[in-house]
C-alpha cells in the first residue's frame, strides 16, 4: 500500500470514519460522528477536515462543549459502549469546559474521545490567545487537567504522532475494562501539519469485543458459595445491561430463584413485575431490596462499581459472615469487598454459572417471601403514583403519570436532583434500555444534552427527560441541536423552585434548607425552609425561557393537565418542554436506609448538634466487608 499526504487532523478524521466493532459476530461503526464548537485552536485544523471529509464523518455543531461530551457519554451508554462520538474544541476555555464531561464518562466508563485544542506545539506565538503559561514547566497547557479524569491521554507534538495516538486511543475505548474518556490534545499547528500517511492506517478496521470468562476453578468455587448460602441475592449494575446480559440473568434466576436488586446504571436488567425482582437497592432503594439486603448472607454483584448510594454507605449488607461474589470485566472492581473475583464479561460468566448451578434452588419459602415482599412494594408504587396531592402535585405522581402513559420501550433520563432517587425506587422499567439515570457523576445539566444522545442512538424511542429546574438552569441549550438535528425530545421539566433535593439534605444535616432556594436577599438571607417571612420567590419563568430556544412548550399545572400535554407532546414532531410545578416538600420516602453524609462535630446550632447526634448512631451501622 502507499502513502496519503494529509495534515494530521485530515488523517485523524478519515481513521475515525473507518473505525468498527463487532460483538457477537456483528460489526457496527464505532464514531457516529464528530460533535464540536470552533475557536482558533481547531477551525483550520480538525474543522478543515471535518468540512472536507464531510461525507466520511458527519459534524454536528453543539452550544457547549460539556454538554456535547455528555451527548457522547449518553450515546455510548444507549448503544452499549459499543458506538460514541468524538468531540473537537478549540484552546483554552473550550477545551476546559469538557473536563466535566470526561470525567462522568470515565466514572461511568463510557466511551468518549475528546480531541481538545492545544497550543503551539512550535511555541513561536506563545502565548497565544487563551494560554495559560506555567513559569515552572513549558510542557503545560490546561488540558493537563484532562489526565486524571481521562483513561488514556496523549499529546500530539508531530503529525505521524497520529498513528500511534489514534491507534492507542482506540485499544482503550474499545477495551470493556478500561474504557472512559480518551483525551487527545491536539496542539493547533500540528492539526494542520501535513504527512505522508500509510493508507493502510486509513483503511477500514475492525475491534473485536469477546466475552472472556473467568477461569473454571473460581466459578467452582462461586457456585460452591451459592449453594452454601441460605439467602443469597444478586445485585445487578450497568455491567449487567452494557453486555446484554440481562436475558442470561433471567435465566439464572428463573432455574435458582435468586432475588434481584439492582443500581442505578443495573435498573432495567429485570422487568419490574418479575417476581424475583426486588427494584432499586441502597440508598434510594425500595423496601423489598433493602431487606433482602440486610439479611443476605451471600452477595453476588453483576457489573456493579459498588457506590455508596448501592451499599447505603456500606450498612445495606447487616448478616455477620455476608460473603461476596462479584462479576465484573473489571478486576479492580471484581475483588472490592474482598469478594471472590470472577473477572469476566457478564452475559458470559451468568451463563457458566447457571451450568454450574443446575439442579440448585433457594428454599421455597424464601423465594415466596422475595415475591410477597415485590408484590408489596409494587402497592406502595401504586399509593405514590395515585397520591392526590396538590396541586401542585407531588414529584411520585408526576413520575408515576410519564411512566403510565409511556410505552415499555420507551427511554426516561435523568442525573441529578431528587428525581434520580425517586425514578431509582418508582420507575416501572419494562425494558433493559428503558432507564436511564446518570448517577456515576449525578452531573446537574447532563439531562438534555445526555436526553440528545439517547434520542441519537435509538431514534425509534420516545424519549422523557425528566429535569428539575436547578438542573435546567444550568444546561439546556441542547434543546437548540435537538432542534436543528430534528431529533425530538419530551422534556418534562419539574419544577419545585430551587433545590430540593439539597434542600430536604440540609435539614436533616441541621441546615433549614440554607442556600436551596430561589429568592431575592431579604434581611441578608436568602431564605431558610422554617423562615417566617423570606424574600420573595425570584420571577423566574422556565416556560418562557424553553420556547424562547425553539422548543414548543405545554404548560401543566395538574396531574389532569399532565396527561393531555402527555398526548398532545406525542404528534409533535419537534421538541416539546412540558412544565409542570411540583410541591417541593411533598418527597418520596426513604426506605430503611441510610446515606452518610457528614454532620458538623461541633455547632452552635442546636438543630446541628441533634442531627449530628443521630448521624453518630446510624453510622455505627457501617461495616468494612472484609
Ligand atoms: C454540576 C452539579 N453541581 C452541583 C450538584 C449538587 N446538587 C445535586 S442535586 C442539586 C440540586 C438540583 O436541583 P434541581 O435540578 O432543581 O432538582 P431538585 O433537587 O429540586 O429535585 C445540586 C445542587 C450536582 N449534582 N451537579
Ligand atoms: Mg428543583
Amino acid at each position: 500500500m502507499g502513502t496519503v499526504r494529509l495534515t494530521a487532523a485530515q488523517a485523524l478524521v478519515r481513521f475515525l470514519a473507518n473505525q468498527y466493532v463487532e460483538r457477537d459476530g456483528v460489526e457496527q461503526r464505532f464514531f457516529a460522528g464528530c460533535f464540536g464548537i470552533f475557536g482558533h485552536g481547531n477551525v483550520a485544523g480538525v474543522g478543515q477536515a471535518l468540512q472536507q471529509h464531510a461525507d466520511e464523518l458527519t459534524y454536528y455543531q453543539a452550544c457547549n462543549e460539556q454538554a456535547m461530551v455528555h451527548t457522547a457519554s449518553a450515546y455510548a451508554r444507549t448503544k452499549n459502549r459499543l458506538g460514541t462520538f468524538a468531540c473537537t474544541t478549540s484552546i483554552g476555555p473550550g477545551a476546559t469546559n469538557m473536563v466535566t464531561g470526561a470525567a462522568l464518562a470515565t466514572i461511568n466508563r463510557l466511551p468518549v474521545l475528546l480531541l481538545p485544542g492545544d497550543v503551539f506545539a512550535s511555541r513561536v506565538p506563545d502565548p497565544v490567545l487563551q494560554q495559560l503559561e506555567a513559569s515552572h514547566d513549558g510542557t503545560l497547557s490546561v488540558n493537563d487537567c484532562f489526565r486524571p479524569v481521562s483513561r488514556y491521554w496523549d499529546r500530539i507534538y508531530r503529525p505521524e504522532q497520529v498513528i500511534p495516538a489514534a491507534l492507542s486511543a482506540m485499544r482503550v475505548l474499545t477495551n470493556q475494562a478500561e474504557t472512559g474518556a480518551v483525551t487527545l490534545a491536539f496542539p493547533q499547528d500540528v492539526q494542520a501539519e501535513a504527512y505522508d500517511f500509510p493508507e493502510e492506517f486509513l483503511a477500514r478496521r475492525v475491534w473485536r469485543i469477546g466475552r472472556p470468562l473467568p477461569g473454571t476453578e473460581a466459578l467452582g468455587r462461586a457456585a460452591a458459595l451459592v449453594r452454601e448460602a441460605r439467602r443469597p441475592m444478586i445485585v445487578a449494575g450497568g455491567g449487567a445491561i452494557y453486555s446484554e446480559a440481562t436475558e442470561a440473568l433471567r435465566r439464572l434466576v428463573e432455574q435458582t430463584g435468586i432475588p434481584v436488586g439492582e443500581t442505578q446504571a443495573g435498573k432495567g436488567s429485570m422487568p419490574y413485575d418479575h417476581p424475583s425482582a426486588l427494584g432499586a437497592v441502597g440508598a434510594t432503594g425500595t423496601f423489598a431490596a433493602n431487606r433482602a439486603a440486610r439479611e443476605a448472607d451471600l452477595v453476588v454483584g453483576v457489573g456493579t462499581r459498588w457506590t455508596d448510594f448501592t451499599t447505603a454507605s456500606k450498612t445495606a449488607f447487616q448478616s455477620p459472615g455476608v460473603r461476596f461474589v462479584n462479576i465484573n470485566v473489571a478486576d479492580f472492581d471484581a475483588h472490592k469487598h474482598a469478594g471472590l473475583a470472577l473477572v469476566g464479561d457478564a452475559r458470559a460468566t451468568l451463563e457458566a454459572l447457571t451450568g454450574e448451578l443446575a439442579g440448585y434452588e433457594v428454599e421455597p419459602e424464601y423465594g415466596e417471601q422475595a415475591a410477597r415482599v415485590s408484590r408489596e412494594w409494587d402497592r406502595e408504587v401504586e399509593r405514590l403514583y395515585t397520591l392526590g396531592h396538590g396541586p401542585p402535585p407531588s414529584q411520585g405522581e408526576v413520575i408515576g403519570t410519564v411512566n403510565t402513559f409511556s410505552e415499555p420501550r420507551d427511554v426516561v433520563v435523568c442525573a441529578a436532583g431528587s428525581m434520580p432517587g425517586d425514578l431509582h425506587k418508582l420507575w416501572r422499567t419494562r425494558d433493559p434500555k428503558g432507564y436511564h439515570v446518570e448517577y456515576g457523576y449525578s452531573c446537574m445539566g447532563y439531562e438534555i444534552a445526555g436526553g440528545l444522545g439517547v434520542k441519537m442512538a435509538a431514534p425509534e424511542r420516545e424519549v422523557y427527560v425528566m429535569v428539575g429546574d436547578g438542573s435546567y438552569l444550568m444546561m439546556n441549550a441542547e434543546i437548540i441541536t435537538s432542534i436543528q438535528e430534528g431529533y425530538k425530545l419530551t422534556i418534562v421539566l419539574v419544577d419545585n423552585s430551587g433545590f430540593s433535593s439539597i434542600g430536604a439534605l440540609s435539614r436533616s444535616v441541621g441546615s433549614d434548607g440554607f442556600g436551596t432556594h430561589y429568592r431575592y436577599r431579604k434581611n441578608g438571607s436568602l431564605g431558610l425552609d422554617s423562615e417566617e417571612a423570606p424574600g420573595e420567590v425570584l420571577p423566574v419563568d422556565l416556560a418562557t425561557n424553553a420556547e424562547s430556544l425553539g422548543a414548543r412548550v405545554i404548560r401543566a399545572r395538574t396531574v389532569a393537565e399532565l396527561k393531555d400535554a402527555l398526548a398532545e407532546a406525542k404528534d409533535v414532531d419537534r421538541t416539546v418542554v412540558i412544565h409542570v410545578p411540583v410541591d417541593r416538600y411533598e418527597g418520596v420516602p426513604t426506605y430503611e436506609t441510610f446515606w452518610d453524609v457528614p454532620v458538623a462535630e461541633v455547632s452552635e446550632m442546636d438543630s446541628v448538634v441533634a442531627a449530628r447526634k443521630g448521624y453518630a448512631e446510624d453510622r455505627r451501622a457501617e461495616r468494612p466487608y472484609l
